[in-house]
């Protein structure tokens, strides 16, 4: 599993993503990296740290549910597809951000091989889970494990949904949900689900980890905006990690002139 194996394609989403950005620093690799919500990891920002028992080789992601063609990708497989790099921001519910190039592909292409089938309208995924490599999960066994988070299928079919597997030019770190984890850049962080192991096509909203525990603060759609506070604390501005800047929060992350025609 070598990032030799990707091809990196421009890609004219790719463009198109990169003009919505407003010119902010990319945020620094190990800042990233040691800053990050994995909460099967614990609560800290520290999950880095406790990642020696997590085996993400071999993996294999399974899509199934509402589809004519079911199937198991191995990781190998998925990197095999040809991949683009993609400089997105990144917004935590927790108002801290991130500029950050994530290597991957556009979901749909998964989810158009698997053929959705009527009345397929929501996409669930499910991150591993697994007490013995993953502390908090194993201390804490009373929470909805596993992670699963879900999107509308139009949400998910959007270009700018993507299937990642690396970031800063190499394969992710276990902390950023190697091997494989979505990325949806105009909405908060925590509908981005990491190491994912299965996608599933489903006729009906799925319940998801956070929504589950916290309905108020993790609403399902959950879209970025400043002028909806969260039930404790504003939304106007939020902090970009490694620098001392705090940004005004945009609509949609500032992707709305690619999102907003979702929501009309
Ligand atoms: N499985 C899983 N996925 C997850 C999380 C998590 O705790 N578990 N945290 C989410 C949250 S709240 C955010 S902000 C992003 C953080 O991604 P990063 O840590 O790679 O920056 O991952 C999301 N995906
Ligand atoms: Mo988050």
């Amino acid at each position: 599993m070598t990032i030799s194996r990707r091809t990196f394609l421009a890609s004219a989403a790719g463009v198109l993503a990169a003009c919505a950005s407003p010119e902010r620093p990319l945020t620094d690799a190990t800042v990233a990296e040691r800053y990050t919500n994995f909460y099967e990891f614990g609560k800290g920002k520290d999950a880095w740290k406790y990642m020696d028992a997590f085996r993400t080789d071999p993996w294999s992601v399974e899509v199934t549910g509402l589809v004519a063609k079911p199937r198991r990708w191995t990781l190998e497989e998925l990197l095999r597809l040809p991949s683009e790099e993609r400089i997105y921001r990144h917004r935590c519910v927790e108002a801290w951000a991130m500029r950050v190039p994530w290597t991957g592909f556009p979901l749909n292409r998964l989810l158009r091989a698997a053929e959705p089938q009527h009345p397929a309208r929501f996409v669930r995924f499910t991150s591993f889970s697994d007490p013995t490599q993953m502390p908090a999960v194993a201390a804490r066994p009373w929470d909805h494990w596993p992670y699963t988070e879900g999107l509308r299928i139009d949400e998910a079919m959007h270009d700018l949904t993507l299937l990642v597997t690396g970031i800063y030019g190499r394969a992710l770190p276990k902390q950023h949900g190697a091997p494989v984890r979505i990325v949806v850049p105009w909405k908060y962080g925590f509908k981005s689900p990491k190491s994912v192991v299965k996608i599933e096509l489903l006729a009906n909203q799925p319940r998801t980890f956070w929504n589950d525990l916290a309905p108020a603060e993790y609403p399902f759609q959950s879209n970025v905006d400043p002028t909806v506070p969260h039930p404790r604390w504003s939304q106007l501005t939020e902090r970009l990690l490694g620098t001392w800047e705090v940004n005004r929060t945009l609509p949609f992350n500032g992707y709305g002139d690619l999102v907003r025609h979702l929501y009309v």
